[in-house]
């Protein structure tokens, strides 16, 4: 492979790349919205996947016979802060145990191979739970998402990782489990790869069924394939 078609940069999305963490936000959603009496399924989650959590929360509220028009600022910020605190309760447990499949052995590669890897992710809990994973030494950056104008499906959080790394965004790879994320990453101009349902990621480049398939090689043939299919066409 030429230099200059290699790649450079894999930003990692972490809720349910990294790690399943989209079972606690389901589970903790699901407590506020029970006590709003709300309608909330693992379908109405799908949604939630990605956004940030005052979004997800004017989501929720939307159900509402007003469409969550009359609930003030202040309210809303404790029913986010106590959606919050819900989740914090369900992630004190986590560690290095609920890494996903292969991921460990991704970032090994990743760092043998002097790929740089960032942290793309829409959780102001990210840096606690890399931290309880053991794996925060492995990021070259990681983009607080504090201070970003636009959330995810909006490119900001893949382009400022990739600021950060110093790396043009074409030849960073972002790995993503939402739609709003893949979305993301194909509006920053990266190579985008899906984890999970075909229907729901198919905007992706690539899309493997879960991360045990992620690896190294396989990432640079499909990313090969495509750069040189764009090339020759
Ligand atoms: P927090 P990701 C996202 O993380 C989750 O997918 C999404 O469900 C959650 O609402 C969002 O983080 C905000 O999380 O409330 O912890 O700040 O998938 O971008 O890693
Ligand atoms: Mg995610």
């Amino acid at each position: 492979m030429n230099k200059s078609d290699a790649i450079q940069a894999v930003i990692f999305d972490l809720d349910g790349v990294i790690t399943d963490t989209a079972k606690y936000h389901y589970e903790a959603w699901k407590q506020l919205a029970d006590e709003l009496e709300l309608p909330f399924d693992w379908a109405f989650n799908e949604q939630l996947k990605g956004i940030d959590r005052m979004a997800s929360l004017e989501k929720i509220l939307s159900q509402r016979p007003d469409g969550g028009a009359h609930v003030s600022l202040e309210q809303k910020q404790i029913w986010a802060h106590l959606k919050n605190i819900n989740y914090q309760r369900l992630i004190q447990s986590v560690d290095e145990s609920e890494i996903l499949p292969g991921i460990l052995l991704l970032f090994d590669d990743l760092k043998q191979a002097n790929v740089q890897i960032g942290l793309a992710s829409a959780s102001r809990n990210a840096k606690t739970l890399l931290q309880q994973l053991k794996v925060e030494a492995y990021f070259d950056v990681i983009v607080d998402p504090a201070q970003l104008a636009n959330g995810k499906p909006a490119p900001d959080i893949f382009l400022a990782a990739a600021a950060g790394l110093q790396v043009e965004p074409k030849y960073c790879v972002g790995i993503e489990d939402a739609e709003a994320g893949v979305q993301a990453i194909k509006s920053a101009g990266m190579f985008a790869i899906g984890v999970g349902e075909h229907d729901i990621l198919k905007q992706a480049d690539y899309i493997v069924t879960d991360t045990s398939e992620l690896s190294l090689a396989v990432i640079e043939q499909h990313w090969f394939d495509t750069v040189h299919k764009f090339k020759t066409s």
